[in-house]
């Protein structure tokens, strides 16, 4: 495989350690700071929401200053920017949706700002503008026909996907899923519900899905099959990598925080299936974190995803392993002969452990 290249959302390490019951516990850093911070810690690349870098607000000349610094320190450094966003949720006027809201007006200055975000992305040289609609959900459910809901974002959508193609701009659009938080129930839920949602549009070939560990198990999902199923249809066009422990508020915990054994399957079949992009965390430093504490933060997750390739390859790699996954492969050549009598016992109890024992460390290689 070519060298693998981990890329961070730059909000991650400019997150200033703020929660729903607690203001921030450290100084934001600068975007551009953490731009050469990410590639002084051997990050090859980075996604940014537009406004990361460049504020709400901010005039033509400023953004353009902003941009311009941004790719001086890019070019200096070699990093280059792997996605491009925009963080609407984070603004009063969306409140009740970007895409969905209620207010006409709120939907065309969403599709005005997406679209300033993409010439931003597209500045910046991003291959994919992605976009988690935090605030297109509800609580109220009847507020809007959810059915209503859906063809506004379809509607959206397809003027982005248009708005791109109408710019000549060489970049993809996709959707990251999450089932709840902000909103109480968002509408694209899962990558299941993003790729049926997708089937809908008028270029589907544009659009593909950036599933996420935590919003996966946020919805009680296995991560890995969220991933495979974008994989599967050929649509998966990045991935955010944290943890997460199910069911709960959103963490955003380190790569390797949580669930670990979740994890590794991640890596096992990003690793046995070669996928070429980069590995992007989307987490946040603890709460209880300094600067110093951030990078560290940035080299653990790095770390993480190395032990647990590592891992893959010696499961991959092991004897007992492999004349097991050869047995299970065995069965399946008998299956001409119809259905086994009595039925088989399908002894799965050893490889599950040799799992285990391959990641706490215990088995030799
Ligand atoms: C929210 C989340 C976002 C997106 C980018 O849970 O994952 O940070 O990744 O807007
Ligand atoms: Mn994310």
């Amino acid at each position: 495989m070519p060298t693998r290249i981990f890329s961070f959302g730059l909000w991650t390490v400019m997150n200033a350690g703020a929660d729903p019951f607690g203001v921030p516990t450290r100084a934001p850093l600068d975007a551009l700071h953490a731009i050469s911070g990410l590639a002084a810690h051997g990050v090859g690349a980075f996604e940014l929401h537009a406004e990361d870098l460049i504020p709400p607000g901010s005039g033509r000349a400023e953004r353009d200053r902003l941009i311009r610094e941004a790719r001086a320190r890019m070019a200096d450094t070699g990093i280059v920017c792997d996605a491009c966003g925009s963080s609407l949720f984070t603004e009063p006027v969306f409140k009740d949706g970007a895409f969905v809201s209620n207010d006409a007006r709120v939907r065309s200055l969403a599709l005005a700002r997406y679209k300033d975000a993409i010439d931003v992305g597209d500045f910046l040289g991003a291959p994919l503008f992605n976009i988690w609609g935090g605030r297109d959900g509800s609580e109220v459910e009847a507020s809007r026909s959810p059915i209503e809901a859906l063809k506004r974002l379809r509607d959206a959508f397809n003027d982005l996907a248009d708005y791109i193609a109408r710019q000549g701009y060489a970049m993809r659009l996709s959707i990251e899923p999450k089932p709840n938080e902000p909103r109480g129930d968002l509408y694209i839920s899962t990558v299941g519900h993003a790729l049926g949602f997708i089937a809908t549009l008028e270029h589907p070939d544009r659009v593909g899905v950036v599933p996420e560990l935590a919003h996966a198990a946020l919805a009680g999902l296995n991560p890995a099959h969220e991933v495979a199923h974008a994989l599967y249809a050929g649509k998966l066009f990045g991935l955010h990598l944290n943890a997460q422990r199910p069911l709960r508020f959103d963490q955003d915990l380190r790569f390797g925080g949580a669930g670990l054994k979740d994890s590794f399957f991640v890596v096992k079949l990003l690793e046995d299936e070669n996928w070429p992009l980069p590995r992007t965390f989307d987490a946040h430093p603890y709460r209880t974190t300094d600067e110093q504490g951030v990078w560290s933060f940035v080299q653990g997750c790095i770390r993480a995803y190395e032990v647990l390739a590592d891992k893959v390859a010696q499961f991959n790699a092991d004897a007992e392993v492999r004349a097991l996954l050869a047995e299970i492969r065995g069965w399946d050549r008998t299956a001409e002969t119809g259905p086994a009598s009595p039925p088989r016992v399908f002894a799965y109890e050893r490889l599950d452990h040799l799992v285990f024992e391959i990641l706490t460390g215990t088995r030799s290689r």
